[in-house]
């Protein structure tokens, strides 16, 4: 007979459905645990093994902390705004909601039939007015507070599609949509001040328990520098310059602005006009990304800098490797002392003059054929000569200070967060302006603004071309005004979802401040690495300004993260349709059923490594659960001998640490070796109901089924997860087994070698300490069955052993010696 898994699979499904029992309560008097998987964009494909894998880590984690008395939140929703649905549109002519509707439905059902314990009465959709009203409420609140403002900036333009682009969507400086060249253009745009809050962000990390890869990568996108500010006069107005080194001051030979710089145009002198220009058109936009690999090229503006000290002329270049948005734009050119400032000198015939002396070492000039960037004794530098680099900055900077020609700074990467895009499929911005009035925020009671159902699709944003949307009154007075057409970032939208998940029907407020309190911050958090930066700080940067409102009490939102690894195809390659060797999790779960599907992707090595997919690997796993069904459906329930008695404990014990420690692999080992010795063996009630109940967080629906047998009153999944009873663990069997494991690994591998030597051997001779015996001789079904030889087993003082290579002559406690014929 074999396991009707889909017939046992659905009757679960169904019964926790009906029974509501995975809703989530909020319960003061219980400790909470909350745990949460990344939402998903709702693509058309539906699940892919990746989301798999990652859902059924939580899930596996939920249901264990579920069973162990924790007041378990853990919903689901969807990330359901994005280009995807606005490309299917224009491409298929689907209405972007329908398309998007289907698709959730889709993943509802998917999810389900994975059997993932979510509270599905709190699930939302960005795509909700429900949901995103409260975008635009937060929205209007950060205007309110001066954290959302409109400014200039640059940004990636396609001229074809006549929208902004974000720099992931513009790579190579190409249109991911129409494939045109993406042009740089200076637009007005929505940003939120998220640099308010770099200080903070950035020491906050050291509290989180983190993959210590993830803190690195956040650290490094906030990217705090420590140096000074220091004033240069170009064409009578004064320009404030960042360095690290200002050290390095007497050693500056040139300037250089970016190309992006917005106040170009008031250093390039006419005679220059054509050479620039020529030069602006033919390089592309300067990312931080894009630095080292940049064949560094500039051209001379034909203005001079004053320098501060020496009242030297410098020249002024322009440069594609300097950032617009990094400092003030203008970078010292000093090639003694700076990799890229030496490589442009020495392109351009720059001066390079040397200011700083290596201790021990001898640099010129003439013969230098790299910039020497460490730190040493100052020369060429007036009143600063003799000083080291350390010194030297402080004095520099206070010498400057005093003429007022400089500061300290604290410099950061991070820029502040733009927000606008040009889209349909997002979040209205919820402003309007007025000719008498200029922006006006929209008034609370006629939130949400929403998303007009009519729109031509196809060019530019179909916002701006849609006058019922357009026109609006003003706010304040009532004059007809112009709605913005700008939307949200999507991931406006994923910065505050895991809050309304704690109050997720609330009517009146985003959340009530009760809820949010109890359940957060998230204790544990799983998704994909590639969420290192953005979702992960925007979501943090989010919890600090609501906390900040007075709504929340916390300073951090996710306490634990986890970062899966990733699923490859059975080729060891990244899945892609291309290569056809992707898994579909859902005709797996239909194959093999939705438990084999489970533990087979967590039993694969460590949750957070990657692994590569084996069709023979869910076979076996498959059979495994076959096996234990059968073991399951026949069994008589008798009485436990010690030894029993002890590996159930013993097992409760290490499966609980390796749950919470999320090494599910090695739970699972332990799971398999414990039936194997279980399968043979007579079993009391109680340590029967203890096994089941420890399968249960894996094999959710097998446990239910089997459970129902035994025990017969509540959901397994509702049951007290087992307490081990240390007394029961006897120490001695315990040796024994390890002993025996460590006999059969070393047969085996002496097998191997006889094996390679082109022999087989029959036969295993084991020589023991008389003390040892009874162990061995106890397991000698099981040595004899895992290593497929026949045994015997020997004491070393029996006079009538088999011997001839005399092993017995080397063994030591614990030691045995072993001879294979
Ligand atoms: C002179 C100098 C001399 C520099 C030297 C370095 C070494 P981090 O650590 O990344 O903050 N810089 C300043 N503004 C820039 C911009 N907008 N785009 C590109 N580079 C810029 O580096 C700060 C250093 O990067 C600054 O210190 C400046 O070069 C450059 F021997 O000034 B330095
Ligand atoms: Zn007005």
């Amino acid at each position: 007979m074999k396991y009707d898994f889909k017939k046992i699979e659905s009757k679960w499904q169904k019964r926790w459905e009906e029974k509501r029992i995975f809703e989530a309560k909020e319960n003061g008097k219980k400790k909470k645990f909350y745990t949460l998987e990344m939402y998903p964009y709702p693509s058309g494909t539906g699940l892919h093994i990746g989301h798999a894998f990652n859902y059924i880590i939580g899930d596996i984690l939920a249901r264990f902390k579920r069973m162990q008395g924790f007041n378990v939140l853990h919903p689901m929703g969807f990330d359901s705004f994005g280009l995807p649905a606005e490309n299917a549109a224009i491409k298929n002519k689907i209405d972007p909601r329908k398309f998007t509707d289907d698709a959730i439905k889709n993943y509802i059902r998917q999810l389900k039939m994975l059997g993932i314990s979510y509270d599905w009465s709190r699930t939302l959709m960005s795509h909700d007015p429900e949901y995103y009203k409260w975008n635009q409420w937060i929205f209007l609140k950060l205007h309110d507070k001066g954290l959302a403002y409109k400014k200039r900036a640059v940004a990636n333009w396609c001229p074809s599609c006549r929208t902004v682009l974000a720099n992931e969507q513009a790579q190579g400086g190409i249109c991911e949509r129409c494939k045109s060249k993406v042009e740089i253009k200076n637009l007005e745009q929505w940003f939120l001040k998220i640099t308010d809050y770099a200080e903070e962000l950035l020491k906050d990390i050291d509290i989180l328990d983190w993959p210590e890869r993830i803190k690195t990568m956040q650290r490094n996108w906030i990217g705090k520098s420590e140096g000074a500010e220091i004033a240069f006069e170009i064409n009578g107005k004064e320009r404030k310059i960042f360095t690290t080194r200002p050290d390095t001051l007497f050693g500056v030979t040139f300037l250089v602005m970016s190309a992006q710089h917005p106040d170009l145009s008031g250093i390039v002198v006419k005679e220059r006009e054509k050479e620039v220009e020529k030069f602006l058109k033919k390089i592309k936009s300067t990312k931080q990304e894009d630095l080292d690999k940049l064949e560094k090229e500039g051209v001379f503006s034909g203005s001079y800098a004053i320098h501060p000290i020496t009242k030297s002329r410098i020249p002024v270049w322009i440069g594609n490797f300097v950032l617009a948005e990094y400092g003030s734009g203008i970078v010292m050119g000093v090639p003694a002392h700076d990799e890229r400032d030496f490589n442009f000198a020495q392109k351009y015939e720059l001066p390079i003059k040397i200011v700083i002396r290596p201790e021990n070492e001898e640099i010129q000039s003439v013969v230098m054929d790299e910039a020497y960037t460490g730190s040493g004794k100052l020369i060429n530098s007036q009143g600063f000569n003799g000083l080291f680099s350390e010194e030297a900055k402080e004095h520099i900077v206070k010498s400057l200070e005093a003429k007022k020609l400089g500061n300290k700074k604290t410099q950061y990467k991070m820029r502040d967060w733009l927000i606008s895009r040009q889209r349909y499929w997002g979040t209205p911005i919820p402003m309007i302006y007025c000719s008498d009035c200029g922006i006006q925020g929209v008034k609370e009671k006629d939130l949400p603004v929403k998303l007009p159902e009519e729109v031509k699709f196809g060019i530019g944003n179909p916002l701006e071309t849609n006058s019922k949307f357009l026109n609006a009154k003003c706010p304040k007075c009532g004059k007809k005004g112009r709605r913005e057409t700008d939307t949200m970032d999507t991931f406006f939208d994923s910065s505050w979802y895991f809050l309304r998940f704690t109050d997720s029907k609330n009517k009146k407020k985003l959340f009530d401040s009760k809820n949010a309190n109890y359940w957060m911050p998230v204790d544990f958090y799983t998704g994909g690495a590639e969420h290192a930066c953005m979702h992960l700080i925007y979501a943090r940067f989010f919890t600090k300004v609501f906390r900040d409102f007075g709504m929340i009490k916390i300073d951090e939102p996710f306490k634990r993260l986890f970062n899966q690894g990733m699923v490859h195809g059975e080729d060891g390659f990244v899945m892609s349709k291309s290569r056809g060797n992707v898994i579909d999790p859902l005709t797996m779960a239909d194959k093999y059923g939705a438990d084999t599907l489970r533990i087979f992707l967590v039993s694969m090595g460590s949750p957070d490594s990657d692994f590569s997919w084996k069709s023979a690997g869910i076979e076996g796993t498959n059979k495994f659960v076959n096996k234990l069904a059968e073991y399951l459906s026949k069994i008589k329930i008798g009485k436990s001998d010690a030894k029993i008695q002890s590996k159930i404990n013993k097992a409760i014990k290490e499966i609980t640490l390796d749950i919470e420690n999320l090494q599910y692999n090695l739970a699972l080992v332990k799971i398999r070796r414990l039936f194997e010795y279980i399968s043979e063996k007579e079993i009391g009630k109680k340590e029967l109901e203890s096994f089941v109940k420890i399968l249960s967080p894996f094999m959710s629906h097998f446990a239910e089924e089997f459970w129902e047998k035994i025990n017969g009153k509540e959901f397994i999944s509702m049951s007290k997860w087992p307490k081990f009873d240390e007394s029961k663990i006897d120490e001695k069997i315990e040796k024994e087994e390890k002993d025996v494991e460590k006999l059969i690994s070393d047969a085996v591998n002496v097998m191997n070698i006889v094996k390679e030597k082109g022999k087989k051997a029959k036969k295993l001779f084991v020589y023991v300490l008389p003390t040892e015996k009874e162990g061995y001789v106890s397991n000698l079904s099981n040595i004899a069955k895992r290593t497929g030889l026949e045994v015997a087993i020997y004491s070393v003082n029996e006079k009538e052993k088999y011997d001839p290579e005399n092993k017995s002559k080397k063994v030591k406690p614990g030691r045995p010696g072993i001879y294979l014929e």
